[in-house]
């Protein structure tokens, strides 16, 4: 076994990704609930000045709904406290519901919530609240970061919040219906200049097809996937179960790559190109590079998908 997960994540070492994100998550974190709720109310307000969010298409908000419904019957304490609470990753029911919830499914229940507190429904943050210095410091972090970096940021301080998923036993996980894969008349195909190989076509394909049980063969049984700022999925089940809930409806536009032969007669690949989520749409194109590991018979024993420090990286196709 010449190559191991943890071996093959050194691959395409000089690639720059976008470490102001875990860096700016990390100083939000530290800030007090009612910090963090206004700081991502502001950076949600001005972000909406450009880019908006195309939701609720882009999670089906059944799931939610009980939740949401509890929420909006709240007077206007006991609303500011379940979000606080959710904030402060606290053990009551709310957070513990939360917790179940897939990434889309907690990302729509903000963005119900978000209208609502334009509406007047769910408490607001308080007129002319003033956010700590170092929440100030935060916020002018996240308006420095590209709109890729910015909406991730966003989408991990979320992800973070609700009850500890690790302290709950077992649960049952709740997410979107998987949707039915593209018609083949109606797929598209990737060209990616510099790269023929068929493995890294299909998977770019597939993905974008939704058609995971064609995406998921092209792995090994042992093979892993690292999404952003993560650890590696490691195994078909569970890399398959992460594209089933957290991969529907994202549009791959690879541009470029290279080839390289790699030890034991394994082949490494490194893609750059663009990502667009379901939520923002083309509004928001992420700067991305694939770094794929494949084994002689040209199976996937390992990719990572990284989103770039900057547009310049696209063009690092170096080792
Ligand atoms: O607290 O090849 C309020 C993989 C204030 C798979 C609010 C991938 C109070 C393999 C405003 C109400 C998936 C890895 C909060 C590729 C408050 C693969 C609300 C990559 C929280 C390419 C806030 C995919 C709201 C990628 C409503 C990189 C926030 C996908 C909403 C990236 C934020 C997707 C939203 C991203 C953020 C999506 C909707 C970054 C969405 C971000």
């Amino acid at each position: 076994m010449p190559f191991t997960i943890d071996s093959a994540r050194g691959i395409f070492p000089n690639t720059l990704s976008a470490d102001a994100v875990p860096a700016t998550i990390a100083r939000f974190v530290q800030l007090s609930a009612e910090d963090q709720l206004a700081l991502i109310w502001f950076a949600y307000l001005e972000m909406g000045k450009t880019i908006t969010i195309a939701a609720p298409g882009a999670a089906n908000m059944q799931f939610a709904e009980g939740t949401m419904n509890q929420i909006r019957q709240m007077n206007f304490t006991e609303q500011s406290q379940a979000m606080c609470d959710l904030a402060n990753r606290a053990d009551t029911p709310v957070c513990r519901t939360y917790a179940t919830w897939s990434a889309n499914i907690k990302l729509g229940f903000w963005y119900q919530l978000g209208q609502w507190m334009e509406q007047g429904i769910v408490a607001p943050i308080p007129e002319g609240y003033q956010l700590s210095a170092n929440a100030s410091a935060v916020l002018q972090a996240i308006r420095g970061l590209d709109a890729g970096q910015q909406i991730t940021v966003l989408r991990n301080s979320v992800l973070d919040m609700g009850f500890d998923p690790n302290k709950m036993g077992s649960y049952e996980r709740v997410s979107e219906d998987v949707v039915v894969p593209k018609e083949i008349g109606e797929r598209s195909k990737v060209t990616i200049e510099g790269i023929d190989n068929a493995t890294v076509l299909s998977y770019m394909n597939n993905m974008n097809a939704n058609d995971f049980d064609a995406l998921i063969e092209l792995f090994t049984a042992d093979g892993a996937l690292q999404p952003p700022f993560q650890r590696p999925i490691v195994g078909k089940e569970a890399v398959f179960r992460f594209f089933r809930e957290e991969c529907q409806n994202l549009k791959l536009l690879p541009e470029r790559g290279i080839i390289e032969p790699a030890d034991e007669n394994y082949t490494q690949i490194k893609v750059t190109g663009k990502v667009q989520t379901p939520w923002f749409g083309a509004g928001v194109g992420m700067n991305m590079a694939w770094r794929f590991l494949l084994t002689p018979d040209n199976k996937i024993f390992f990719v990572a998908i990284d989103l770039l420090a900057s547009p310049k990286e696209l063009l690092n196709l170096t080792r």
